[in-house]
């Protein structure tokens, strides 16, 4: 496999200004007619046009009307060259795919009988040749033609223009979208659907058209999808004066896809789970997920459509900058300000369960890559979360206001271009009068910094000063690091627990203030200081860095108790609970006489029962660190260990406060009908939280409590949970709701994965167990959210059982990531990434993962995907 480097980057030498697609759909010989317009690029020397194509039939080809001969055109290695072409061409190239054996689920193809597609990244040039990159932007109208009985609804990007009767029983449609787009966002579905659909009267007066498109059936369950599309334009219009562009706006779901879904321009398709729910089949997260998804899709739009990315190592551009949108937009809809919190909290948890371990491992990058060998392997939390934490530093720098300036600047300046995060960079720089060239390190040094500080209170001149001290470690082919640009956002609390004022050379600066650190090492020094304070460092998580703070107890518990910033609130709480499950972890292998202390019980207490605070925060609270984050402290990972600690822990806290846990289940109970509103979704989430600490020390109170709701939920949420506790208390009962819970929802297969995935993540599954799962009828390796729920779940959410020492996990691992890649390579890639901290682990079970690696690596036959991830694992 070959690496391709950012640097390499040259302009395409040729443009295409017009693509006319006829399609005539068969799922077993799909015809595709390509008439593109292309016309030299004005710089470049060459003459040479280069298509790419991959998987597909080239039936015939003409230049200007002409046939080509065989010695005008070279095809190999997926590249159709034609070269002296002139500087402006008519080509017409027809070519044949087969979608019903297409397995990768890129490109053209069906699920459950429907014609779907998917092109980002490099999807396109599997449905024709084109020049596949986004920087070539053109035109598109489509023609598609199919059957009319088994494809009533043909559906692609814009408007549609003309629709009707083949004959033979045959039907047709013709779209045009009057935008330039990148061949990434084409998109088109031939179907059976039904569709809820609305007319939305714009902020400027148009109408637009809305329809949300799913199967027979699913009708009752598009309504939040709906909503949250409606809240997205809105928002969009309000908080960027941003404007939907298009007489209609489209969204399908298909229960095949590899990613959560696909901002085609005007007609996105999403995955089911980001798109169908009601209560009775979806919980508080899901419906939390659509909002957010249907949010980042709509908004794509404007960043990633209307303006994209010169090239596929910027693709942060758009993906973290449309994450840092959806976020935003998430806690604008709760509006509270510990909602906001509370979201921001939830983002904290992501980066450290998933992108810290990323950024410290093998897989570690930069924002903006400098190189891959595939790119659909850079869809990582690297490049979407961290990639909006970048972005949120900017708004963070120059405030909302300027941060507004930037967008405002960057459209004006970028509109129907394909850029890159440099010309993103400068936007917000010039729009706001700043030198953001340090910044530029934020996109090509992976890695996460490491935040230690030092302080000194001189009490006879009333000053504090601090030292903020920076360094970041090594990561792939970047030994050494230079000096971040990083926002540190900080307040100090007097013994009261109150804000003190902030005055820094002379200015009053309120409560918070950022200071930016910009060298290895700076010291700020506050005038005016009356007390030796707790400084409140990082406030917000104004940086996506490791604080290492040197806080004892007492410093921590003082900010659990009175922190203003809720966020840093919650990180006392944290940190009070990380250095517990350390100290734990590394007694659990050898000591039965595990204890945990009064004074955390005792600040666990407090917390659970301050009614002054909302239940959704005291959830996030009382949560502790997860099994993954507490490994990355550990310099050898032992994870039974660590899963030993945990569950300690988390049975004395079940035991301890039992009847605070007890009271606030029954004050939290949610009467009436289901709400997904976060309120509502608050308590739920402190309650089930209070179940399931119960049953983490169960007996026969808690397992009744946990089988009456299981038996007596009217909404999913407490159905899920109640099921889960059940699991994980051992309850004789669990085998029982387990098959009541199949046998009720078998035909919601969203429902299903959940059934596959509560029983995955169980540490009473076993391999055995797991195998026996997998021999399910309605088991699917290969529908990626069943693989998913079952293969990835198991390991990469069971960290008991998949690195049980025997090493069958690894095993297990090591024979589905190759089944999986002769289906989906993209799917298989992604479960390939559970080894990525093999070096971490204890010796034994390091010689464990590194023969399952190396019998992955050893395959004859390996997409460069899968190839791509083992091969940098064992570098
Ligand atoms: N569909 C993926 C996303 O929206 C890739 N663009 O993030
Ligand atoms: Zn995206």
């Amino acid at each position: 496999p070959q690496t391709i480097y950012r640097s390499d980057y040259t302009p395409p030498t040729y443009l295409v200004d017009t693509v006319e697609l006829g399609f005539d759909l068969d799922p077993a010989r799909t015809v595709v007619a390509n008439r593109m317009t292309l016309r030299r690029n004005g710089g470049s020397a060459r003459n040479e046009i280069t298509l790419h194509g991959e998987d597909i039939e080239l039936v015939a080809l003409r230049l200007n009307g002409r046939v080509l001969g065989a010695g005008e055109y070279a095809l190999r290695d997926n590249l159709l060259r034609i070269p002296d072409a002139p500087d402006e061409a008519t080509l017409e190239i027809e070519t044949v795919c087969v979608p019903e054996q297409n397995t990768t689920l890129s490109g053209l193809y069906t699920s459950n009988g429907n014609f779907f597609t998917q092109c980002e990244a490099e999807g396109f040039r599997r449905i024709t040749y084109f020049p596949d990159r986004p920087d070539v932007m053109a035109v598109y109208t489509v023609m598609l033609r199919a059957d009319k009985e088994r494809y009533p609804v043909l559906l692609s990007n814009g408007n549609l223009v003309e629709e009707g009767e083949l004959g033979d029983g045959r039907h047709y449609a013709k779209w045009e979208d009057p935008f330039r787009k990148p061949s990434y966002l084409f998109a088109l579905v031939a179907a059976r659907l039904v569709c809820q659909e609305e007319t939305f009267r714009l902020a400027d007066g148009r109408d637009a058209l809305l329809q949300v498109w799913v199967e027979e059936g699913n009708l009752d369950k598009t309504d939040y999808a709906m909503q949250s599309l409606k809240h997205s334009i809105r928002w969009d219009e309000e908080r960027y004066g941003l404007e939907l562009d298009l007489d209609r706006f489209m969204i399908v779901a298909t229960g095949d896809f590899n990613m959560g879904a696909m901002e085609n321009k005007g007609l996105n398709i999403f995955n089911t789970k980001y798109v169908l729910a009601n209560p009775r089949v979806a919980t508080d997260i899901d419906f939390q997920g659509i909002e957010a998804v249907v949010a980042h899709e709509y908004f794509h739009n404007w960043t990633g459509n209307r303006v994209t990315c010169r090239d596929w190592f910027q693709l942060s551009l758009k993906e973290g900058l449309t994450v840092f949108r959806d976020q935003e937009f998430t806690a604008d809809m709760i509006g509270t300000a510990t909602g906001r919190a509370v979201t921001r909290i939830d983002q904290v948890r992501t980066l450290r369960q998933a992108q810290f371990p990323e950024d410290a491992g093998p897989m570690a990058h930069p924002v903006r890559p400098d190189s891959f060998v595939e790119i659909n392997n850079f869809y990582t939390v690297t490049v979407y979360e961290k990639g909006a934490e970048v972005v949120r530093m900017y708004q963070t720098l120059l405030g909302r206001e300027g941060f507004r300036k930037g967008m405002d600047l960057y459209f004006e300046r970028h509109d129907g271009q394909a850029v890159t995060c440099d010309d993103f960079r400068r936007a917000m720089a010039d729009a706001n009068g700043r030198d953001l060239a340090q910044f530029e390190r934020w996109y090509d040094q992976a890695g996460t910094p490491v935040l230690r500080f030092e302080t000194r209170y001189d009490e006879g001149a009333q000053t504090y000063g601090i030292t903020l001290y920076q360094s970041c470690p090594p990561t792939p082919g970047q030994p050494d690091k230079r000096p971040f640009h990083i926002p540190v956002a900080i307040g100090l609390l007097d013994r009261e627990g109150n804000d003190m004022p902030l005055v820094l050379d002379g200015k009053e600066l309120g409560s918070t203030t950022v200071l930016e650190l910009t060298q290895a090492e700076q010291t700020f020094v506050f005038s005016n200081v009356k007390e030796q304070p707790v400084p409140s460092v990082l406030r917000d998580f104004s940086a996506p860095v490791i604080l290492q703070h040197g806080y004892g107890d007492s410093e921590l518990l003082h900010l659990f108790r009175f922190d203003t910033d809720p966020v840093n609130r919650w990180e006392a709480g944290q940190r009070l609970a990380m250095g517990r499950l350390l100290k734990l972890t590394g007694e659990a292998p050898v000591s039965s006489r595990l204890s945990l202390d009064d004074t955390f019980i005792e600040a666990m207490r407090k917390m659970l029962t301050d009614e002054a605070l909302d239940p959704a925060f005291r959830e996030q609270a009382l949560l502790l660190p997860t099994e993954t984050m507490v490994a990355e402290q550990l310099e050898v990972v032992d994870p039974l260990a660590v899963h030993m600690a945990r569950q300690f822990m988390r049975a004395n806290i079940g035991a301890r406060l039992r009847a605070e846990l007890l009271a606030q289940y029954d004050a939290n109970q949610t009467p009436g009908p289901y709400s997904p509103d976060a309120a509502s979704a608050g308590r739920r989430a402190l309650k089930n939280l209070a179940l399931s600490y119960l049953n983490a020390a169960p007996d026969e109170e808690t397992v009744a409590l946990a089988l009456r709701q299981c038996q007596d939920a009217d909404n999913m949420t407490d159905r899920a949970a109640a099921l889960n506790a059940l699991i994980h208390a051992r309850a004789p009962q669990a085998e029982a709701e387990l098959a009541r819970f199949y046998e009720e929802f078998q035909h919601e297969a969203l429902v299903v994965d959940k059934w596959f995935a509560m029983q995955a993540s169980a540490p009473t599954t076993d391999i055995a167990r797991v195998r026996e799962l997998m021999r399910h009828p309605a088991f699917n390796l290969r529908n990626p959210n069943r693989a998913r729920s079952l293969v990835a779940t198991y390991c990469m959410n069971n960290p008991v059982e998949f690195h049980a020492p025997n090493g069958s996990g690894y095993l297990f691992w090591a024979e589905h990531v190759v089944l999986l890649d002769a289906l989906n390579p993209q799917v298989a890639a992604r479960l390939a990434r559970a080894m990525d901290r093999w070096r971490r682990y204890t010796p034994a079970l390091q010689q464990h993962m590194k023969t399952a690696l190396q019998q992955v690596a050893g395959q004859q036959r390996l997409s460069n995907d899968v190839r791509e991830i083992v091969t940098k694992a064992l570098a």
